[in-house]
């Protein structure tokens, strides 16, 4: 990899692609049950997305770039559920852009591959045509004795508060995903009954990244669990509330995130937002230090 000394050079070796057109056909066509489903729900789960060699040849990048911690000088490598500071093992790993990263360690080519054709083919179906891909994430569970959940959240909580998404996450399982490791878990139709809701840091604590919704216990009677088997996806709306438990296999856990988005629009009123506010990250250190400006995805 080449290694970047000067920060703002970031800005002239990371530019997305002119267009984010896959390169492949999706070989997924969802029926109108499907979308039925997604609309009505705010999430759907679907076993075969990719097929046992594109897991395999991603899951052997993705260790990799999770090895090197690709990005970390930027702030896009972070821990979700910790302080974060260099002396600890990360509960949590999450790494922003892997594409971007992956194709200068690895040559990997995100545009090229049958995960983002399918996903974005589906993603189209259950948004609108004018859908577009937003940027991509990866959140690794090691196997550990003090894995922890993510707590109940909604991803638009992270978001521009000035702004108002349609947009959803196609979280990606590199192996086979149940409550066991840690597969996703959602509250049917909260992307319905819900717009942002008050999130706080994980613990009360303004050094940790993660977020967690305000009064889980009230907000989540109606869980839906998600196992699937390895290439298997879910898909889930920006204000749908969900969470994973902590990884209790013997294996790592490892998801890879789409984010797509379709006709963003500026609020009347700017969201509460409080709980990004108050934050002082290691992560934001860092990608201010690098002079790190593209948003997180
Ligand atoms: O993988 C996880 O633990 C959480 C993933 C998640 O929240 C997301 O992809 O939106
Ligand atoms: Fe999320």
């Amino acid at each position: 990899m080449e290694t970047i000394t000067n920060p703002h050079q970031a800005h002239a070796l990371f530019v997305l692609p002119e267009t984010d057109k896959p390169i492949k056909e999706s070989t997924i066509k969802l029926t109108q049950e499907q979308i039925d489903f997604f609309k009505t729900n705010g999430f759907l789960s679907i076993d075969n997305f990719i097929d046992d060699n594109e897991v395999s040849n991603i899951r052997n990048q993705y260790d990799q770039w999770f090895a090197a911690k690709l990005g970390r000088e930027h702030g896009n490598f972070f821990d979700l559920l910790s302080e974060d500071t260099d002396d600890k093992e990360a509960v949590a790993p999450q790494l922003l852009w892997p594409s971007i990263y992956g194709k200068q360690m690895t040559g990997f080519d995100l545009y090229s591959t049958q995960m983002y054709a399918n996903a974005y083919a589906i993603s189209k179906a259950l948004l609108g045509e004018d859908t577009i891909f937003k940027g991509d994430h990866a959140i690794l569970k090691p196997s550990t004795s003090n894995s922890l959940p993510t707590p109940w959240h909604q991803d638009e909580a992270y978001w521009n508060p000035t702004l108002t998404y349609e947009s959803l996450g196609v979280w990606v399982a590199l192996q086979p995903v149940s409550i066991e490791n840690g597969c996703m878990q959602f509250i049917p139709g909260s992307h319905r009954m819900y717009d942002v809701l008050p999130h706080h840091t994980q613990n009360n604590n303004p050094r940790i990244h993660g977020l967690e919704v305000d009064n889980p216990n009230e907000l989540t009677k109606n869980i839906m669990s998600c196992p699937l088997p390895s290439g298997g996806a879910t898909f889930h709306h920006c204000r749908t509330l969900h969470h994973t438990g902590p990884n209790c296999s013997n294996e790592p856990r490892r998801a890879y995130t789409l984010q797509f988005e379709c006709n963003t629009k500026t609020r009347e009123q700017p969201r509460l937002n409080t709980w990004n506010e108050t934050k002082i990250t290691e992560r934001e250190k860092r990608a201010k230090e690098s002079g790190w400006t593209l948003r997180a995805p």
